[in-house]
């Protein structure tokens, strides 16, 4: 009932992090654009295949400072079976994915408070997914209505002819490019999720579409996977150039972040031939890192940045960044460029990372040796108290469907999920 929110709102607002003076409102009222990278793991990034870069172009982002980004290489994904699903949920809500099933599906109906509703109310904001497959996948067209995104530009909005369609949908470069005719229309600011797909299981490409030759385990999967990731790469460099010529570049926030990983556990020997070690439990969960980047226009990039943080962190970041104080809002992240932002990285099955050691199925590891750890410290212990805590709270606010309860401050107006409709170019 409505009491349990409160004990939610007690332990959120404990954890709040203040924010850092040198990101506060620094991006109010930019563009925003965030680029999902779909599957993608960041043991991609500085990877050589046959002496080759797998991807050039996000490799110079977090080398080339010039270029403003940060890049954070101890940041995780937080997913679960809901996979995409999950990722767009923790990062437009603060709120983790559910144990088990699709929280998009089986608690899309919710009330949310999530990022596009809030910038829209507070700052103006148009809010839009920009996704090359069908609308009603992982049931978008209903939660994006509760998440109070305003337009959705799904497959209805763009040329599926078979040459342009490979696996699940849209191949990214014609995404991106048909994708340049709305963002340009969009009014501003917008908060603008473009949601790459070619990068997905099980790794499909034209053969005259691959320019890196696979790789040599014999994985199918695996081999492949380092062409589509290459793939992905030239869309994004092919999309930073169309920004840049439609004047959406400079002056806007740009956000990128993997969805979830892509090579499962059932690859194994492969992955170890790729990494050049063993997967080991504790290995497996060091591969759970998913790249996030971020450029702020007027604030200059710190290159890479080595917090331990996941996409849970997101939202509240955002917030700051546009100078909207996250403490009102219902959320279990924290600012990663806070000074006290809260550096440890729950999975959704109750395994955590911490800078100084990890906690999987069970063990505590010493993230330096990589040895167990045989008498973990009070400390701990307490530590996987806490993450158990923080998961149960977050799933108590989607079964119970709490914030129909919660009110984060007089400013804000519940969302009407009647005022949104996604059909197509024609309506
Ligand atoms: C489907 C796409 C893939 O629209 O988002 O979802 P995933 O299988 O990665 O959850
Ligand atoms: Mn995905």
């Amino acid at each position: 009932d409505s009491s349990d929110i409160v004990k939610v709102e007690n332990y959120t607002k404990s954890k709040y992090a203040e924010p850092n003076e040198a990101y506060f409102g620094k991006g109010e009222g930019k563009n925003i654009i965030k680029i999902h990278l779909e599957s993608f793991q960041s043991f991609l990034i500085d990877y050589k295949l046959h002496g080759e870069e797998v991807t050039p172009f996000l490799n110079s982002l977090v080398h080339d400072q010039e270029k403003g980004f940060t890049y954070f290489d101890n940041f995780f994904h937080q997913t679960e079976q809901g996979k995409t699903a999950d990722a767009e949920l923790i990062t437009d809500t603060s709120l983790y994915g559910l144990p088990q099933g699709a929280a998009f599906v089986t608690k899309g109906s919710n009330t949310f408070q999530g990022l596009p509703a809030i910038l829209g109310q507070q700052q103006g904001y148009t809010s839009s997914v920009f996704h090359g497959d069908g609308k009603s996948f992982w049931n978008r067209d209903e939660v994006y209505k509760h998440l109070g995104i305003d337009e959705f530009y799904h497959e209805a909005y763009f040329d599926m002819s078979k040459e342009n369609v490979i696996n699940y949908g849209l191949k990214d470069k014609p995404f991106f490019e048909e994708s340049m005719q709305y963002l340009e229309e969009m009014d501003q600011p917008f908060y603008a999720h473009m949601m790459t797909l070619t990068h997905h299981h099980p790794y499909l490409i034209d053969e005259e579409e691959a320019s890196i030759e696979p790789a040599e385990t014999g994985d199918g999967s695996v081999d492949r996977y380092f062409q589509t990731a290459r793939y992905l790469d030239e869309s994004l460099e092919q999309f930073f150039n169309d920004l840049k010529e439609a004047g959406l570049y400079e002056d806007s926030i740009i956000m990128i972040y993997g969805d979830h990983y892509g090579i499962s556990d059932n690859h194994n020997r492969a992955m170890a031939e790729i990494t050049g070690e063993e997967i080991t439990p504790l290995k497996n969960a060091d591969l759970q890192r998913v790249p996030f980047m971020i450029k702020v226009p007027g604030v200059e990039g710190q290159g890479i940045n080595h917090e331990y943080s996941g996409q849970i962190d997101i939202m509240p970041t955002l917030l700051h960044i546009l100078g909207i104080d996250a403490r009102d809002y219902i959320q279990f992240g924290t600012d990663m460029f806070s000074e006290d932002h809260k550096d440890f990285v729950p999975f959704r099955n109750g395994n955590f990372m911490t800078e100084k050691y990890s906690y999987v199925d069970g063990k505590y590891y010493d993230n330096a040796t990589k040895e167990v750890i045989e008498e973990p410290t009070p400390e701990m212990k307490e530590m996987h108290e806490t993450v158990m805590k923080e998961l149960e709270l977050s799933d108590e606010v989607l079964y119970g469907d709490l914030l129909r309860f919660y009110t984060p401050n007089e400013d804000w107006q519940p969302v009407d999920e009647n005022e949104y409709f996604y059909g197509g170019p024609d309506d």
